[in-house]
């Protein structure tokens, strides 16, 4: 009876999974670090709390956005930047946890990426319904630099597109304490996040927390 109750446990260990390629999924990979993430996001959020930015159509974002690191990723009516200042606060985001940055650098190496160092992570925060829209990450300096995201709290289906706006997209599960390494070809693909389905999660409740992790400068 044991196999099979770990053949259905949904956070039983798997195998890294290529989904493109220079692109892997690990399932799981950060579920032994939650336990020190969750109080150093919750001291990111204390300075630099979750906000709606607006997109330069002016259309305000439905997913709660902050950072940390030396380098924040802002929207705002003049466009998409990195700034090294909180705009609210005026002041530097948040220290980049340790926490953040062994995980990271750990995920990029196995993916075939040797010594990411980061200087950016920025924080999305999805509540039931919300959405993220198909799009490129494209402010960072350098794209042969890896990108590094982590998933926490209620699941969520991530679409991964090609090259193109118009290419089909396939569709990924993520779950709590999954994390995705996107490097090479695979770094500039479209990918975007279909509405979060209603849940509560156990640690986080009815959210979901994404972390990218990035060498924005
Ligand atoms: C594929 N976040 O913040 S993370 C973003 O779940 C973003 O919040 C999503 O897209 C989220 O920009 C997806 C996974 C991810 C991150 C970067 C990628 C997938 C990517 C870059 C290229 C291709
Ligand atoms: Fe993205």
């Amino acid at each position: 009876m044991q196999t099979e109750l770990d053949l259905f446990d949904p956070q039983s260990p798997q195998q890294p999974q290529w989904v493109g390629p220079h692109a892997v999924l690990l399932p799981g990979f950060a579920l032994p670090q939650v336990e020190a993430m969750l109080p150093a996001l919750r001291q990111v959020v204390a300075s630099a709390p979750f906000r709606h930015m607006l997109t330069p159509g002016g259309l305000k974002m439905a997913v709660g956005l902050t950072n940390c690191g030396a380098l924040g990723w802002v929207s705002d009516r003049q466009g998409y930047r990195y700034s090294p200042v909180d705009p609210l606060s005026n002041r530097p985001w948040p220290a980049m946890p340790e926490v953040l940055l062994d995980l990271a650098g750990h995920a990029a190496a196995l993916a075939g990426f040797a010594d990411f160092s980061p200087d950016a992570c920025l924080v999305n925060c999805y509540r039931p319904g919300n959405r993220l829209s198909l799009h490129q990450d494209r402010d960072e300096q350098d794209f042969s630099q890896p990108i590094v995201s982590v998933s926490l709290g209620l699941p969520a289906v991530f679409l991964l597109g090609g090259h193109r706006r118009n290419e089909p997209t396939q569709r990924i599960g993520l779950r709590h304490g999954d994390v995705l390494v996107w490097g090479g070809e695979d770094r500039l693909r479209f990918h975007g996040v279909l509405p979060l389905k209603p849940g509560a999660h156990p640690v986080l409740g009815s959210l979901r927390i994404n972390l990218t992790l990035r060498k924005a400068g």
